[in-house]
Protein backbone atom coordinates (compact mmCIF):
# COMPACT_ATOMS: atom_id res chain seq x y z
CA UNK A 1 0.00 0.00 0.00
CA UNK A 2 1.18 3.35 -0.47
CA UNK A 3 1.55 5.67 2.79
CA UNK A 4 -0.56 9.19 2.84
CA UNK A 5 0.75 11.99 4.77
CA UNK A 6 -1.48 12.43 7.89
CA UNK A 7 -1.94 15.79 9.55
CA UNK A 8 -4.29 14.80 12.30
CA UNK A 9 -2.67 13.62 15.74
CA UNK A 10 -5.47 12.61 17.44
CA UNK A 11 -5.11 8.97 16.53
CA UNK A 12 -1.30 8.85 17.54
CA UNK A 13 -2.15 11.00 20.81
CA UNK A 14 -4.72 8.07 21.68
CA UNK A 15 -2.44 5.37 20.95
CA UNK A 16 0.35 6.53 23.48
CA UNK A 17 -2.00 6.19 26.19
CA UNK A 18 -1.61 7.98 29.45
CA UNK A 19 -1.11 7.33 33.23
CA UNK A 20 2.82 8.27 33.44
CA UNK A 21 4.08 11.71 33.37
CA UNK A 22 6.86 10.36 30.85
CA UNK A 23 3.38 10.13 28.40
CA UNK A 24 1.93 12.64 29.51
CA UNK A 25 4.75 14.71 28.55
CA UNK A 26 5.72 13.38 25.05
CA UNK A 27 1.51 13.62 25.03
CA UNK A 28 2.12 17.51 25.37
CA UNK A 29 5.02 17.69 23.41
CA UNK A 30 3.20 16.24 20.30
CA UNK A 31 -0.39 18.43 20.53
CA UNK A 32 2.25 21.51 21.17
CA UNK A 33 4.48 20.48 18.13
CA UNK A 34 1.12 19.25 15.89
CA UNK A 35 0.84 22.47 13.41
CA UNK A 36 4.49 22.56 12.94
CA UNK A 37 4.79 18.95 11.91
CA UNK A 38 1.37 19.31 9.62
CA UNK A 39 3.21 22.15 7.85
CA UNK A 40 5.69 19.98 7.42
CA UNK A 41 4.38 17.21 5.89
CA UNK A 42 2.74 19.42 3.28
CA UNK A 43 5.81 20.77 2.36
CA UNK A 44 7.64 17.09 2.15
CA UNK A 45 4.67 15.98 0.03
CA UNK A 46 4.99 19.08 -2.51
CA UNK A 47 8.85 18.28 -2.64
CA UNK A 48 8.51 14.71 -2.96
CA UNK A 49 5.50 14.82 -5.83
CA UNK A 50 3.62 11.99 -6.67
CA UNK A 51 6.79 9.76 -5.40
CA UNK A 52 5.87 5.84 -4.36
CA UNK A 53 5.93 5.75 -0.96
CA UNK A 54 5.85 2.22 1.01
CA UNK A 55 3.19 1.81 3.58
CA UNK A 56 5.25 -0.45 6.50
CA UNK A 57 3.50 -2.30 9.51
CA UNK A 58 6.06 -0.82 12.25
CA UNK A 59 5.87 -1.93 15.85
CA UNK A 60 7.83 0.65 18.50
CA UNK A 61 8.59 -0.91 21.59
CA UNK A 62 10.07 1.89 23.79
CA UNK A 63 11.96 -0.25 26.26
CA UNK A 64 13.04 2.40 28.90
CA UNK A 65 10.07 3.02 29.49
CA UNK A 66 8.48 -0.52 30.52
CA UNK A 67 8.12 -1.82 34.30
CA UNK A 68 10.04 -4.30 33.43
CA UNK A 69 12.98 -2.57 32.58
CA UNK A 70 12.65 -0.18 35.93
CA UNK A 71 11.63 2.50 34.43
CA UNK A 72 13.80 4.96 36.42
CA UNK A 73 12.73 7.84 33.92
CA UNK A 74 9.13 8.47 34.64
CA UNK A 75 9.24 9.56 38.48
CA UNK A 76 12.35 12.28 37.61
CA UNK A 77 10.09 14.01 34.94
CA UNK A 78 8.89 16.66 36.98
CA UNK A 79 12.11 16.58 38.94
CA UNK A 80 14.43 17.50 36.73
CA UNK A 81 15.72 14.06 35.20
CA UNK A 82 16.43 13.09 31.62
CA UNK A 83 14.11 14.81 29.33
CA UNK A 84 15.87 14.32 26.13
CA UNK A 85 14.95 9.83 25.35
CA UNK A 86 11.31 11.18 25.81
CA UNK A 87 11.58 14.60 23.25
CA UNK A 88 13.18 12.11 20.99
CA UNK A 89 10.66 9.54 21.75
CA UNK A 90 7.85 11.53 20.54
CA UNK A 91 9.11 13.07 17.79
CA UNK A 92 10.17 9.54 16.31
CA UNK A 93 6.35 8.88 16.94
CA UNK A 94 5.26 11.80 15.16
CA UNK A 95 7.59 11.56 12.12
CA UNK A 96 6.30 7.69 11.91
CA UNK A 97 2.68 8.47 11.99
CA UNK A 98 2.91 11.58 9.98
CA UNK A 99 3.99 9.84 7.32
CA UNK A 100 1.66 7.96 6.80
CA UNK A 101 2.66 4.41 8.17
CA UNK A 102 0.70 1.56 10.17
CA UNK A 103 1.80 2.11 13.83
CA UNK A 104 1.66 -0.28 17.06
CA UNK A 105 3.04 1.06 19.95
CA UNK A 106 4.39 -0.70 22.81
CA UNK A 107 5.40 0.16 26.66
CA UNK A 108 5.51 -3.00 28.00
CA UNK A 109 6.62 -6.37 27.96
CA UNK A 110 3.01 -7.44 27.71
CA UNK A 111 1.90 -5.31 24.66
CA UNK A 112 5.15 -6.53 22.92
CA UNK A 113 3.59 -10.19 23.02
CA UNK A 114 0.14 -9.26 22.12
CA UNK A 115 1.54 -7.48 18.97
CA UNK A 116 4.38 -9.99 18.13
CA UNK A 117 2.12 -13.12 18.66
CA UNK A 118 3.81 -15.01 21.15
CA UNK A 119 2.41 -16.87 23.74
CA UNK A 120 2.31 -14.50 27.55
CA UNK A 121 4.55 -15.61 30.18
CA UNK A 122 8.26 -16.06 30.92
CA UNK A 123 10.98 -17.58 28.82
CA UNK A 124 11.74 -17.29 25.93
CA UNK A 125 9.00 -18.65 23.09
CA UNK A 126 10.10 -17.88 19.89
CA UNK A 127 7.76 -16.38 17.58
CA UNK A 128 6.69 -19.11 15.26
CA UNK A 129 4.78 -17.59 12.01
CA UNK A 130 6.25 -14.76 10.04
CA UNK A 131 6.92 -11.46 11.93
CA UNK A 132 3.99 -9.09 11.12
CA UNK A 133 6.12 -6.19 11.02
CA UNK A 134 8.42 -4.92 8.39
CA UNK A 135 10.36 -2.39 10.85
CA UNK A 136 10.68 -2.56 14.52
CA UNK A 137 12.09 0.37 16.42
CA UNK A 138 12.95 -0.38 19.75
CA UNK A 139 15.90 0.67 21.85
CA UNK A 140 18.86 -1.37 24.31
CA UNK A 141 16.32 -2.31 26.76
CA UNK A 142 13.53 -3.39 24.48
CA UNK A 143 16.04 -5.14 22.64
CA UNK A 144 17.18 -7.47 25.42
CA UNK A 145 13.07 -7.92 26.19
CA UNK A 146 12.70 -9.22 22.47
CA UNK A 147 15.75 -11.60 23.07
CA UNK A 148 14.25 -13.43 26.08
CA UNK A 149 10.68 -13.61 24.44
CA UNK A 150 11.03 -14.15 21.11
CA UNK A 151 14.06 -16.55 21.47
CA UNK A 152 16.04 -17.86 18.63
CA UNK A 153 13.32 -16.04 16.62
CA UNK A 154 14.88 -12.97 17.22
CA UNK A 155 17.91 -13.89 15.22
CA UNK A 156 15.97 -14.95 12.01
CA UNK A 157 14.08 -11.49 12.11
CA UNK A 158 16.81 -8.98 13.24
CA UNK A 159 17.33 -7.01 9.83
CA UNK A 160 13.78 -5.29 10.98
CA UNK A 161 15.08 -3.79 14.14
CA UNK A 162 16.32 -0.19 14.80
CA UNK A 163 17.58 1.00 18.01
CA UNK A 164 17.44 3.78 18.92
CA UNK A 165 21.09 4.62 20.60
CA UNK A 166 21.55 7.80 22.13
CA UNK A 167 25.15 8.20 21.91
CA UNK A 168 25.63 5.60 19.27
CA UNK A 169 27.53 2.09 18.77
CA UNK A 170 30.56 1.56 16.97
CA UNK A 171 31.22 -1.49 15.09
CA UNK A 172 34.04 -3.15 17.22
CA UNK A 173 31.66 -2.80 19.76
CA UNK A 174 28.74 -4.23 17.85
CA UNK A 175 30.53 -7.48 16.57
CA UNK A 176 30.35 -10.15 19.27
CA UNK A 177 33.47 -12.02 18.60
CA UNK A 178 35.27 -9.43 17.67
CA UNK A 179 34.53 -7.09 20.74
CA UNK A 180 34.68 -9.94 23.46
CA UNK A 181 38.51 -10.99 21.82
CA UNK A 182 39.81 -7.29 21.88
CA UNK A 183 38.18 -5.72 25.00
CA UNK A 184 35.51 -3.99 23.29
CA UNK A 185 32.58 -5.52 25.19
CA UNK A 186 30.33 -3.50 27.20
CA UNK A 187 26.78 -4.38 28.62
CA UNK A 188 25.33 -2.45 25.84
CA UNK A 189 26.87 -3.64 22.60
CA UNK A 190 27.78 -7.04 21.02
CA UNK A 191 24.54 -7.65 19.10
CA UNK A 192 25.91 -8.00 15.39
CA UNK A 193 23.41 -5.49 14.23
CA UNK A 194 24.80 -3.71 10.98
CA UNK A 195 25.88 -0.62 12.74
CA UNK A 196 23.90 1.73 10.89
CA UNK A 197 20.93 -0.22 12.48
CA UNK A 198 21.74 1.62 15.49
CA UNK A 199 19.94 4.82 15.29
CA UNK A 200 21.47 8.43 17.36
CA UNK A 201 20.66 11.12 18.71
CA UNK A 202 23.20 13.42 16.72
CA UNK A 203 24.98 12.46 14.02
CA UNK A 204 28.05 11.33 16.29
CA UNK A 205 29.99 8.54 13.66
CA UNK A 206 28.67 7.75 10.50
CA UNK A 207 28.35 4.00 11.23
CA UNK A 208 25.40 4.42 12.44
CA UNK A 209 21.95 6.17 11.16
CA UNK A 210 21.15 9.71 12.54
CA UNK A 211 17.68 9.95 13.88
CA UNK A 212 17.84 12.72 15.37
CA UNK A 213 14.71 14.78 16.84
CA UNK A 214 13.04 18.66 16.42
CA UNK A 215 13.06 21.51 17.56
CA UNK A 216 10.13 24.34 17.15
CA UNK A 217 10.93 26.80 14.09
CA UNK A 218 10.27 29.92 14.23
CA UNK A 219 8.13 32.16 11.50
CA UNK A 220 9.56 35.69 10.67
CA UNK A 221 6.90 37.60 12.84
CA UNK A 222 7.47 35.48 15.91
CA UNK A 223 12.12 36.25 14.64
CA UNK A 224 11.47 39.69 14.68
CA UNK A 225 10.06 40.24 17.92
CA UNK A 226 12.14 38.07 19.36
CA UNK A 227 14.78 40.24 17.96
CA UNK A 228 12.74 43.46 19.85
CA UNK A 229 12.39 41.72 23.02
CA UNK A 230 15.88 40.57 23.60
CA UNK A 231 18.01 41.31 26.76
CA UNK A 232 21.28 41.78 26.26
CA UNK A 233 21.78 41.19 29.77
CA UNK A 234 20.09 38.16 30.40
CA UNK A 235 21.47 34.64 30.58
CA UNK A 236 20.07 30.83 31.02
CA UNK A 237 22.21 28.45 32.79
CA UNK A 238 21.94 25.26 31.57
CA UNK A 239 21.13 22.97 33.59
CA UNK A 240 18.18 21.04 35.51
CA UNK A 241 19.04 19.41 38.13
CA UNK A 242 20.97 20.68 41.08
CA UNK A 243 23.85 17.81 40.68
CA UNK A 244 24.52 19.39 37.02
CA UNK A 245 25.22 23.03 38.70
CA UNK A 246 28.43 20.99 41.27
CA UNK A 247 30.81 22.31 38.98
CA UNK A 248 34.54 23.03 39.94
CA UNK A 249 35.60 26.54 39.39
CA UNK A 250 31.99 27.55 39.20
CA UNK A 251 31.95 30.46 41.43
CA UNK A 252 34.67 31.69 39.96
CA UNK A 253 33.27 31.82 36.06
CA UNK A 254 29.81 32.59 37.73
CA UNK A 255 30.80 35.50 39.16
CA UNK A 256 32.49 36.99 36.54
CA UNK A 257 29.03 36.26 34.20
CA UNK A 258 27.14 37.83 37.04
CA UNK A 259 29.11 41.19 36.86
CA UNK A 260 27.65 41.67 33.20
CA UNK A 261 24.74 39.85 33.34
CA UNK A 262 21.57 38.84 35.38
CA UNK A 263 21.67 35.25 35.57
CA UNK A 264 18.50 32.89 35.62
CA UNK A 265 17.78 29.06 36.55
CA UNK A 266 15.13 26.31 35.81
CA UNK A 267 16.65 24.16 38.07
CA UNK A 268 14.11 21.85 39.99
CA UNK A 269 13.95 22.22 43.82
CA UNK A 270 11.22 20.62 46.04
CA UNK A 271 10.72 23.60 48.67
CA UNK A 272 14.27 25.72 49.04
CA UNK A 273 16.75 26.91 46.77
CA UNK A 274 19.41 24.25 46.53
CA UNK A 275 22.40 24.76 48.03
CA UNK A 276 24.44 24.59 44.60
CA UNK A 277 22.36 27.51 43.32
CA UNK A 278 24.15 30.63 43.92
CA UNK A 279 21.43 33.06 45.65
CA UNK A 280 22.20 36.04 42.80
CA UNK A 281 20.51 33.11 40.45
CA UNK A 282 17.16 34.02 39.73
CA UNK A 283 15.51 30.29 39.65
CA UNK A 284 12.31 29.52 37.78
CA UNK A 285 12.01 26.19 39.30
CA UNK A 286 11.46 23.65 36.25
CA UNK A 287 9.87 24.96 33.43
CA UNK A 288 7.56 22.94 31.63
CA UNK A 289 8.89 23.06 27.68
CA UNK A 290 6.68 25.90 25.99
CA UNK A 291 7.26 28.51 29.46
CA UNK A 292 11.36 27.37 28.96
CA UNK A 293 11.03 28.46 25.42
CA UNK A 294 9.47 31.91 26.49
CA UNK A 295 12.07 32.19 28.76
CA UNK A 296 14.71 32.04 26.12
CA UNK A 297 13.38 34.07 23.85
CA UNK A 298 14.25 36.93 26.29
CA UNK A 299 17.47 35.51 26.56
CA UNK A 300 21.00 36.47 25.30
CA UNK A 301 22.65 33.27 26.30
CA UNK A 302 22.19 29.96 27.47
CA UNK A 303 25.43 29.23 29.27
CA UNK A 304 26.13 25.15 29.89
CA UNK A 305 28.47 23.51 32.77
CA UNK A 306 29.51 20.41 31.14
CA UNK A 307 27.17 18.27 31.85
CA UNK A 308 24.35 16.75 30.36
CA UNK A 309 25.93 15.65 27.35
CA UNK A 310 25.01 16.25 23.94
CA UNK A 311 20.85 17.26 25.09
CA UNK A 312 18.79 18.90 22.67
CA UNK A 313 18.53 22.12 24.99
CA UNK A 314 20.89 24.04 23.28
CA UNK A 315 19.28 23.81 19.93
CA UNK A 316 16.09 25.09 21.15
CA UNK A 317 18.39 28.31 23.22
CA UNK A 318 19.64 28.61 19.57
CA UNK A 319 16.72 28.40 17.87
CA UNK A 320 15.27 31.01 20.11
CA UNK A 321 17.56 33.31 19.22
CA UNK A 322 20.68 32.90 22.13
CA UNK A 323 23.89 32.31 21.98
CA UNK A 324 25.52 29.08 23.51
CA UNK A 325 28.36 29.18 25.62
CA UNK A 326 30.03 25.87 26.66
CA UNK A 327 33.22 24.19 27.77
CA UNK A 328 35.98 22.97 25.83
CA UNK A 329 37.14 20.04 27.47
CA UNK A 330 40.78 19.52 27.08
CA UNK A 331 41.77 16.04 27.02
CA UNK A 332 38.53 15.03 25.75
CA UNK A 333 35.79 12.81 27.39
CA UNK A 334 35.19 9.29 26.73
CA UNK A 335 34.45 6.17 27.44
CA UNK A 336 37.83 5.52 28.88
CA UNK A 337 38.36 8.17 31.18
CA UNK A 338 34.18 9.09 32.09
CA UNK A 339 31.70 7.55 34.59
CA UNK A 340 28.92 8.72 32.17
CA UNK A 341 30.32 7.19 28.95
CA UNK A 342 32.06 4.10 30.73
CA UNK A 343 30.37 0.90 29.00
CA UNK A 344 28.90 2.93 26.73
CA UNK A 345 29.57 0.96 23.06
CA UNK A 346 31.71 3.43 21.72
CA UNK A 347 35.43 5.32 21.77
CA UNK A 348 34.17 8.59 20.93
CA UNK A 349 35.72 11.61 22.36
CA UNK A 350 33.74 14.57 23.15
CA UNK A 351 35.34 17.51 22.91
CA UNK A 352 33.16 19.74 24.35
CA UNK A 353 29.56 19.77 26.05
CA UNK A 354 27.88 19.55 22.72
CA UNK A 355 30.09 18.58 19.55
CA UNK A 356 27.18 19.13 17.23
CA UNK A 357 26.49 22.83 18.32
CA UNK A 358 30.48 23.20 17.99
CA UNK A 359 31.26 21.44 14.66
CA UNK A 360 27.92 21.90 12.64
CA UNK A 361 26.80 24.99 14.25
CA UNK A 362 29.81 26.98 15.65
CA UNK A 363 30.45 30.96 16.09
CA UNK A 364 28.57 33.18 16.21
CA UNK A 365 25.54 30.73 17.53
CA UNK A 366 27.82 28.73 19.67
CA UNK A 367 31.57 30.03 21.71
CA UNK A 368 33.33 26.76 22.98
CA UNK A 369 35.98 28.49 25.47
CA UNK A 370 38.43 27.08 28.45
CA UNK A 371 36.74 27.29 31.66
CA UNK A 372 39.84 27.59 33.74
CA UNK A 373 40.90 30.41 31.66
CA UNK A 374 38.67 33.77 33.53
CA UNK A 375 40.03 35.97 30.59
CA UNK A 376 38.97 34.02 27.61
CA UNK A 377 35.98 33.32 29.38
CA UNK A 378 35.47 37.55 30.58
CA UNK A 379 36.12 38.14 26.39
CA UNK A 380 33.20 35.58 25.58
CA UNK A 381 31.06 36.73 27.54
CA UNK A 382 31.32 40.66 26.50
CA UNK A 383 31.29 39.22 22.83
CA UNK A 384 27.96 37.36 23.09
CA UNK A 385 26.25 41.09 24.89
CA UNK A 386 27.79 43.13 21.83
CA UNK A 387 26.81 39.98 19.09
CA UNK A 388 23.55 40.18 17.32
CA UNK A 389 22.27 36.53 16.02
CA UNK A 390 19.02 35.36 14.20
CA UNK A 391 17.35 32.54 15.64
CA UNK A 392 18.86 29.67 13.72
CA UNK A 393 17.86 25.65 13.45
CA UNK A 394 19.92 23.32 11.33
CA UNK A 395 17.07 21.91 8.82
CA UNK A 396 17.68 18.76 9.64
CA UNK A 397 16.00 19.60 12.92
CA UNK A 398 13.27 20.61 11.93
CA UNK A 399 10.05 18.42 11.07
CA UNK A 400 10.56 18.80 7.30
CA UNK A 401 14.07 18.26 8.28
CA UNK A 402 13.55 15.30 10.21
CA UNK A 403 10.73 13.83 7.95
CA UNK A 404 12.32 13.67 4.77
CA UNK A 405 15.56 11.85 6.85
CA UNK A 406 13.08 9.30 8.03
CA UNK A 407 11.39 8.87 4.59
CA UNK A 408 14.40 8.54 2.79
CA UNK A 409 15.41 5.58 5.77
CA UNK A 410 12.33 3.97 5.29
CA UNK A 411 12.27 3.64 1.53
CA UNK A 412 15.84 2.72 0.86
CA UNK A 413 17.77 1.22 4.09
CA UNK A 414 17.26 -2.79 4.11
CA UNK A 415 19.21 -4.72 6.14
CA UNK A 416 17.49 -8.31 5.19
CA UNK A 417 19.00 -8.34 1.51
CA UNK A 418 21.70 -10.70 1.15
CA UNK A 419 25.14 -9.32 1.63
CA UNK A 420 26.23 -8.28 -1.41
CA UNK A 421 29.64 -9.27 -3.16
CA UNK A 422 32.77 -6.67 -1.98
CA UNK A 423 33.80 -6.27 -5.48
CA UNK A 424 31.00 -4.97 -7.51
CA UNK A 425 32.58 -2.47 -9.35
CA UNK A 426 35.41 -1.52 -11.77
CA UNK A 427 38.02 0.52 -10.25
CA UNK A 428 40.69 1.73 -12.96
CA UNK A 429 43.72 4.44 -12.78
CA UNK A 430 42.29 8.07 -12.73
CA UNK A 431 42.83 9.52 -15.92
CA UNK A 432 43.36 7.01 -17.88
CA UNK A 433 39.52 6.10 -18.39
CA UNK A 434 38.44 2.99 -19.04
CA UNK A 435 35.62 3.88 -21.35
CA UNK A 436 32.60 4.41 -20.25
CA UNK A 437 32.70 2.70 -16.88
CA UNK A 438 34.20 5.39 -15.17
CA UNK A 439 31.61 7.87 -14.40
CA UNK A 440 33.20 10.08 -11.52
CA UNK A 441 36.44 10.87 -12.25
CA UNK A 442 37.45 13.42 -9.35
CA UNK A 443 40.36 14.81 -7.74
CA UNK A 444 40.10 16.46 -4.28
CA UNK A 445 43.28 18.47 -3.74
CA UNK A 446 43.58 17.62 0.31
CA UNK A 447 46.71 18.79 2.53
CA UNK A 448 46.74 16.02 4.96
CA UNK A 449 45.93 13.57 2.98
CA UNK A 450 46.33 12.10 -0.37
CA UNK A 451 43.36 11.54 -2.09
CA UNK A 452 42.13 10.42 -5.21
CA UNK A 453 38.23 9.46 -5.58
CA UNK A 454 36.62 8.14 -8.61
CA UNK A 455 33.45 5.01 -8.44
CA UNK A 456 32.55 3.11 -11.54
CA UNK A 457 29.65 2.31 -12.99
CA UNK A 458 26.88 0.73 -10.75
CA UNK A 459 26.96 -2.27 -11.72
CA UNK A 460 25.69 -3.46 -7.64
CA UNK A 461 22.08 -3.96 -6.71
CA UNK A 462 20.17 -0.58 -5.84
CA UNK A 463 22.86 0.71 -3.73
CA UNK A 464 21.70 3.36 -1.26
CA UNK A 465 23.09 5.55 -0.66
CA UNK A 466 23.88 5.66 -4.59
CA UNK A 467 27.14 4.81 -5.92
CA UNK A 468 27.25 8.50 -7.79
CA UNK A 469 28.07 9.99 -4.01
CA UNK A 470 31.35 7.95 -3.30
CA UNK A 471 34.66 9.89 -3.04
CA UNK A 472 37.54 7.73 -1.97
CA UNK A 473 40.13 8.85 0.76
CA UNK A 474 43.60 7.62 2.17
CA UNK A 475 43.17 8.47 5.38
CA UNK A 476 46.78 9.63 7.62
CA UNK A 477 48.32 7.23 9.63
CA UNK A 478 46.45 7.17 13.01
CA UNK A 479 43.45 9.03 11.32
CA UNK A 480 39.71 7.40 11.23
CA UNK A 481 37.81 7.66 8.25
CA UNK A 482 35.17 10.16 10.17
CA UNK A 483 38.48 12.83 9.84
CA UNK A 484 40.05 12.06 6.65
CA UNK A 485 36.29 12.47 5.28
CA UNK A 486 35.48 15.54 7.20
CA UNK A 487 39.00 16.91 6.50
CA UNK A 488 38.09 17.16 2.95
CA UNK A 489 34.58 17.85 3.25
CA UNK A 490 32.62 15.02 2.95
CA UNK A 491 31.39 12.03 5.10
CA UNK A 492 32.34 8.69 5.79
CA UNK A 493 29.66 6.85 4.31
CA UNK A 494 30.39 2.70 5.68
CA UNK A 495 27.19 1.61 2.86
CA UNK A 496 30.16 2.24 0.32
CA UNK A 497 33.20 0.10 2.25
CA UNK A 498 31.99 -3.07 0.14
CA UNK A 499 33.15 -0.97 -2.72
CA UNK A 500 36.77 0.31 -1.98
CA UNK A 501 37.67 -3.31 -0.08
CA UNK A 502 39.01 -4.48 -3.18
CA UNK A 503 42.97 -4.63 -4.98
CA UNK A 504 41.39 -2.62 -7.74
CA UNK A 505 41.14 0.52 -5.33
CA UNK A 506 44.41 0.09 -3.95
CA UNK A 507 46.21 -0.26 -7.61
CA UNK A 508 44.20 2.84 -8.56
CA UNK A 509 45.34 4.94 -5.52
CA UNK A 510 49.37 3.32 -6.68
CA UNK A 511 49.74 1.58 -3.10
CA UNK A 512 52.59 -0.01 -3.05
CA UNK A 513 51.71 -3.60 -1.75
CA UNK A 514 54.13 -6.55 -1.34
CA UNK A 515 51.17 -8.40 -0.08
CA UNK A 516 47.36 -8.35 0.33
CA UNK A 517 46.20 -10.73 2.50
CA UNK A 518 42.77 -10.31 4.24
CA UNK A 519 41.73 -9.85 7.82
CA UNK A 520 39.22 -9.77 10.43
CA UNK A 521 40.45 -5.64 12.00
CA UNK A 522 37.99 -2.43 12.02
CA UNK A 523 40.37 -0.56 11.00
CA UNK A 524 40.33 -2.32 7.25
CA UNK A 525 40.88 -2.18 4.49
CA UNK A 526 44.27 -0.11 5.22
CA UNK A 527 47.79 -0.09 4.57
CA UNK A 528 51.23 0.46 6.16
CA UNK A 529 53.51 1.98 4.17
CA UNK A 530 56.68 1.37 6.04
CA UNK A 531 56.07 -2.51 5.76
CA UNK A 532 54.19 -2.35 2.33
CA UNK A 533 52.01 -4.33 3.49
CA UNK A 534 47.92 -4.11 2.65
CA UNK A 535 45.19 -5.94 4.07
CA UNK A 536 41.04 -5.87 3.17
CA UNK A 537 38.09 -6.42 5.38
CA UNK A 538 37.19 -10.01 5.83
CA UNK A 539 33.85 -9.34 8.15
CA UNK A 540 31.75 -6.97 6.61
CA UNK A 541 30.46 -5.81 10.17
CA UNK A 542 33.34 -4.58 11.06
CA UNK A 543 33.39 -2.13 8.22
CA UNK A 544 33.63 0.98 10.49
CA UNK A 545 34.13 4.90 9.67
CA UNK A 546 35.55 5.33 13.47
CA UNK A 547 38.34 2.72 13.45
CA UNK A 548 42.31 4.50 13.47
CA UNK A 549 45.43 2.97 14.07
CA UNK A 550 48.73 4.60 14.10
CA UNK A 551 50.61 2.33 11.95
CA UNK A 552 47.57 2.22 9.06
CA UNK A 553 46.46 4.72 6.27
CA UNK A 554 42.54 4.11 6.01
CA UNK A 555 40.87 3.47 2.76
CA UNK A 556 38.01 5.68 3.20
CA UNK A 557 34.83 5.48 1.38
CA UNK A 558 33.24 9.19 1.76
CA UNK A 559 30.58 10.97 -0.18
CA UNK A 560 28.93 14.25 -0.12
CA UNK A 561 25.99 15.81 1.59
CA UNK A 562 22.87 17.89 1.56
CA UNK A 563 23.71 21.14 3.39
CA UNK A 564 21.88 21.11 6.81
CA UNK A 565 20.81 17.41 6.05
CA UNK A 566 23.88 15.62 6.68
CA UNK A 567 22.06 11.84 6.63
CA UNK A 568 21.32 12.46 2.77
CA UNK A 569 23.97 12.80 -0.11
CA UNK A 570 22.23 14.99 -3.38
CA UNK A 571 21.28 12.49 -5.22
CA UNK A 572 19.83 10.59 -1.97
CA UNK A 573 15.89 11.28 -2.33
C1 LIG B 1 20.42 14.86 27.80
O1 LIG B 1 19.18 14.79 28.48
P1 LIG B 1 18.53 16.01 29.19
O2 LIG B 1 17.10 15.73 29.41
O3 LIG B 1 19.30 16.31 30.42
O4 LIG B 1 18.66 17.15 28.08
P2 LIG B 1 18.34 18.67 28.07
O5 LIG B 1 19.18 19.25 27.00
O6 LIG B 1 18.39 19.25 29.43
O7 LIG B 1 16.87 18.85 27.55
C2 LIG B 1 15.84 17.96 27.49
C3 LIG B 1 14.54 18.75 27.40
O8 LIG B 1 14.23 19.30 28.67
C4 LIG B 1 13.41 20.39 28.47
C5 LIG B 1 14.00 21.06 27.25
C6 LIG B 1 14.57 19.92 26.44
O9 LIG B 1 13.80 19.60 25.32
O10 LIG B 1 13.00 21.76 26.58
N1 LIG B 1 13.38 21.26 29.66
C7 LIG B 1 12.18 21.58 30.20
O11 LIG B 1 11.15 21.15 29.71
N2 LIG B 1 12.13 22.43 31.28
C8 LIG B 1 13.26 22.96 31.81
O12 LIG B 1 13.14 23.73 32.77
C9 LIG B 1 14.49 22.59 31.28
C10 LIG B 1 14.53 21.75 30.18
C11 LIG B 1 20.40 13.94 26.64
F1 LIG B 1 19.34 14.25 25.83
C12 LIG B 1 20.32 12.56 27.10
O13 LIG B 1 20.42 11.74 25.99
C13 LIG B 1 21.46 12.25 28.07
O14 LIG B 1 21.25 11.00 28.64
C14 LIG B 1 21.52 13.29 29.17
C15 LIG B 1 22.78 13.14 29.96
O15 LIG B 1 23.92 13.51 29.21
O16 LIG B 1 21.50 14.56 28.61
Amino acid sequence: RQAAFRTDLSVLLDQVGGGKESLSFMKRRIRRLAQQWATAANRLGAKLGQRWRDQKKVLIHVGFLTEESGDVFSPKVLKGGPLGEMVQWADILTALHVLGHNLKISMSVKELQGFLGVPPGRGSCPLTGPLPFDLIYTDYHGLQQMKQHMGLSLKKHKCHIRVIDTFGTEPAYNHEEYATLHGYRTNWGYWNLNARQYMTMFPHTPDNSFMGFVSEELNETEKRSIQQNKVNSMAVVYGKEASMWKVQGKDGFLEILHKYMEVHGTVYYETQRPPEVPAFVKNHGLLPQHELQQLLRKAKLFIGFGFPYEGPAPLEAIANGCIFLQPKFQPPHSSLNHEFFRGKPTSREVFSQHPYAEEYIGRPYVMTVDYNNSLEFDAAVKEIMRTKVEPYLPYEYTCEGMLERVHAYIQNQDFCLPEPPFIPANFSRLGSASGSRVIRPLFVPLPNSTSLGWASNVTAPAAWPPLSSLRLLVSQEGQSCVEACQSAGFICEPAHFRFVNNKEALRGLEVQCEVVDSEINHILPAFSVMRRECSLQREPLLFSCAGHSPKYRRLCPCRDFLRGQVALCRDCL
